[in-house]
């Protein structure tokens, strides 16, 4: 199986990590790839009851002899790399070989305070972004101003584009938003103390890629964020700005559709999401505190709390259509072992009527009630099992009726944070 995709098919942080932790540690894994987002990710892998949290780097990076690589698709902090890097260096990880895109976007500490400035001018309709500065990166990039990695070995190019990036940054700033405004030189240095650095680790990740799966070597691509927060396919205004979505995925590494055999759906037992924006199964009573307790819901990036909520098949079910998952692996199963009765939303109720597919517009999202099925839970701590047949009978029946009415086979299921807590349904 040459090129696997793992995505999140919700709002994000269904163990995508974890998955691809897996997968690289339990079949020979020789690329493992980010192809869009930034430092806003968060990724949390767990080695032998160490926590480990990739944010920008691909999770890849503590899987020794597999190639990192950070693709044309992604924007970069180098600031937020290298502090990445050596973090886990400073903890004694071996970390494997990267290499970053020369067309990958850079994120300068100009993005990130237009990220927060424009959120605080937002006020009640912020987004809740994680103020990574990401927005305004992708937002220079479409509006071709945007500063790529190639361009730090041009100190001339970079103060040109620089300039030209600041211009009406800085307008926006001193006129608008009452602030100081941003000096060209500091940013010009600042970027260039990362050029060596750096020059060992960039070159044309699509070539590398391409070449490869020529070869017949097994690449991953890792999601960042996910469905539900993709920039055309989720739930827009509240999403991030890029395309977290399988067709993301080509666009993000230069490799065609037709080179992908696998995209695996992550997928919580339940839902959360962190941020604004619409969700019909979030729960403001005391099942949703406990959700949030027992799954330790909190953002890996910037720490906030994370909304929880019920599973959603309708959520479930556009995932696998938008994506065309061939499987989906769920994660988060232990952090349902106490319920006595598990919701399940079969479906939305929108202006009285019944709804089995996302409905066409926000507002109506914003509108659709759940419609909710009741399965019985197996109130018994299923953390140790290794097995689809160690699971209790309702467990089983419960991950069997998600995969009947979520539009894809389920491969995996995971029971704990740990690397071996995982079974294998298929
Ligand atoms: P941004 O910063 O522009 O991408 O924010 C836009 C929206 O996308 C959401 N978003 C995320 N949602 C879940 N997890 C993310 N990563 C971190 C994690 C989050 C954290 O893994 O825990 O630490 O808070 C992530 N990144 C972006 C964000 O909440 C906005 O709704
Ligand atoms: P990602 O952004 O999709 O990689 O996910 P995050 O790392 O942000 O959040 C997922 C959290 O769930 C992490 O703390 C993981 O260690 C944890 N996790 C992953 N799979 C499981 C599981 O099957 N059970 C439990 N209890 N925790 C899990
Ligand atoms: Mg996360």
């Amino acid at each position: 199986m040459p090129a696997i995709v793992v995505l999140g098919a919700q709002w994000g942080d269904e163990g995508k990590g974890k998955a691809t932790d897996l997968l690289a540690t339990t079949d020979t894994i020789d690329f493992v790839v980010r192809t869009s987002g930034g430092h806003n990710a968060g990724h949390t892998i767990v080695v032998n009851g160490e926590k480990f949290a990739t944010h920008l780097l691909p999770s890849g990076i503590l899987t020794p002899g597999a190639t990192s690589v950070i693709a044309n698709g992604v924007v970069v902090s180098p600031e937020a790399l290298f502090r990445e890097l050596d973090s886990l260096i400073e903890r004694g990880v071996q970390v494997a070989e990267l290499k970053v895109s020369a067309n990958a976007h850079v994120i300068a500490s100009y993005h990130a305070t237009m990220d927060k400035v424009t959120e605080r001018f937002l006020g009640k309709n912020q987004i809740g972004t994680t103020g990574r500065g990401i927005g305004p990166a992708y937002a220079d990039k479409i509006n071709r101003v945007g500063v790529r990695i190639a361009d730090l070995f041009d100190e001339k190019i970079l103060r040109e584009k620089i300039e030209a990036a600041l211009d009406v940054r800085n307008h926006l700033l001193t006129k608008v938003y009452n602030r100081r405004a941003i000096e060209v030189d500091a940013v010009v240095e600042e970027l260039l103390s990362y050029t060596e650095r750096l020059r060992p680790m960039v070159c044309d990740t699509s070539l590398l890629l391409n070449r490869a799966l020529d070869d017949g070597r097994t690449v991953l691509f890792e999601g960042a964020q996910a469905t539900m927060l993709d920039v055309d396919h989720g739930t827009y205004p509240f999403v991030t700005s890029s395309n977290p979505v399988a067709g993301g995925v080509c666009v993000g590494a230069g490799v065609g559709p037709t080179r992908i055999d696998r995209v695996i759906g992550v997928i919580k037992a339940y839902t959360t999401r962190v941020g604004s924006g619409p969700f019909p199964t979030e729960l403001f009573d005391q099942d949703g505190i406990e959700l949030q307790r027992i799954g330790g819901e909190i953002g890996v990036s910037t720490g906030r709390t994370r909304r929880c909520g019920w599973y959603d098949a309708v959520i479930a079910r556009y995932a696998s259509r938008v994506n065309g998952l061939t499987e989906f692996f769920l994660t988060k199963l232990d952090v349902l072992d106490s319920w006595e009765r598990i919701p399940v939303c079969v479906a939305y109720e929108i202006d009285g009527e019944r709804v089995d597919e996302m409905p066409m517009t926000q507002t109506e999202f914003h509108h659709a009630k759940p419609v909710y099925e009741f399965f019985d839970g197996w109130q018994t701590d299923i953390s140790g099992c290794r097995s689809f047949d160690d699971l209790p009978a309702n467990a089983q029946a419960y991950v069997k009726a998600l995969e009947d009415i979520s539009g894809a086979p389920i491969w995996g299921v995971g029971v704990g944070p740990g690397r071996e807590q995982t079974l294998t349904v298929h």
